[in-house]
């Protein structure tokens, strides 16, 4: 067997890299890999577990059907991340508000985590991969209080740490502290995180697009433009390029990640904003994003710079390959 690093023995030689060491890094991460350790356990049987599948019958703040799952999974999360005293405040998809910490060990956290729990849930039933997207910050307001909206409301590009667990035909963890992007796969039989991908590159070039292209006619004519470029016949530039949409975006840019590609969820006549939320969906992948090397934009300024105005708001999305990303940006702003 090849000498595999832990998780845990990674965290602990790159500790000096997360600017607040004292342990912070490994208490939080260890908050994380325990709650996906508990969902990996629970997603693999989810067609056994009759009470893990189907609706609610509820809706989340977004108007959206609550899943078991995703309420399953908001539980473990928020009750893992709490248990370990470092995190002041949450905010999650599926609750409205922000959940405040406001025992003495919550006013003492010095972080706030942003989650969806559980992304494109309504794939468990068809088996195919979904994953919990997190964002890290270091809390603004005075430690020894309870944490306030501005916490939750900075720009995205003041995560101190970001990551997916996408539990696909294997389990990983892919985060960054800010120091690169680093994938751990999962061994169940241990029990343990290894290490699996070292410092992961976006590919600058792809050939893969990822949109829903049922949408195409509700897409501005910039966006139907890339598309039918996408789709254009050039063998000097590779195309047509290769369509794929899995309908987690999860598993799309984790693709990506690795093959080079571009993900978009645009604006449209449908969906103003688009459909991703920007806190704990489109800032965490585009911190990863960016920091393996590629681009991810609404289409006129770079995600992790756009000032959140609500924990909700939602924002048209493009990330991956940056010369992929490049070219739709001339294309949305007309300056090809
Ligand atoms: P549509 C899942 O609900 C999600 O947030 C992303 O993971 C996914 O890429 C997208 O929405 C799918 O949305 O409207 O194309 O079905």
């Amino acid at each position: 067997m090849q000498n595999l690093t832990t998780l845990g023995e990674f965290i602990i030689k790159n500790q000096q890299d997360f600017p607040y060491a004292k342990g912070e890094l490994t208490r939080l991460f260890n908050a994380i890999t325990l709650a996906s350790k508990v969902m990996n356990s629970q997603i693999n049987k989810a067609g056994l577990v009759d009470d893990l599948m189907g609706k609610v019958g509820t809706e989340n703040v977004q108007g959206e059907e609550q899943k078991k799952l995703d309420v399953y999974a908001n539980k473990v999360f928020i009750n893992a991340l709490k248990a370990r005293n470092e995190v002041c405040g949450i905010a999650s998809e599926e609750e409205e508000e922000t959940i405040i910490f406001e025992n003495e060990a919550g006013k003492n956290g010095k972080y706030i985590v942003l989650i969806d729990p559980i992304d494109g849930s309504s794939n468990i039933e068809v088996n195919v991969s979904i994953g919990t997207v997190f964002a890290i910050y270091r809390r603004v307001s005075p430690i020894g209080t309870a944490a306030v909206l501005e916490d939750f409301l900075q720009k995205g590009r003041a995560q101190v740490a970001a990551g997916y667990v996408i539990f696909g035909s294997s389990t990983m963890l892919v985060f960054t502290t800010g120091n690169g992007v680093n994938g751990f796969t999962y061994d169940p039989s241990v029990g343990v995180f290894y290490l699996s991908h070292t410092n992961i590159q976006i590919p600058e070039k792809g050939t893969i697009y990822s949109v829903n292209e049922g949408n195409y006619a509700y897409f501005s004519e910039s966006m139907k433009s890339f598309i039918d470029y996408c789709k254009f016949v050039d063998t000097s530039t590779n195309r047509p390029y290769t369509g794929r949409y899995i309908g987690s975006m999860i598993a799309d840019l984790h693709r990506n990640f690795l093959k080079g590609g571009i993900y978009m969820y645009p604006d449209s006549i449908k969906s103003p904003n688009g459909k991703l939320r920007l806190l704990y969906e489109c800032n965490p992948m585009a911190f990863l994003i960016e920091q393996a090397g590629g681009k991810a934009t609404n289409g006129k300024q770079a995600i992790l710079d756009i000032k959140p105005r609500e924990i909700h708001e939602r924002t048209p999305f493009y990330g991956g390959s940056s010369k992929m990303v490049s070219q739709l940006e001339m294309m949305l702003t007309n300056t090809l």
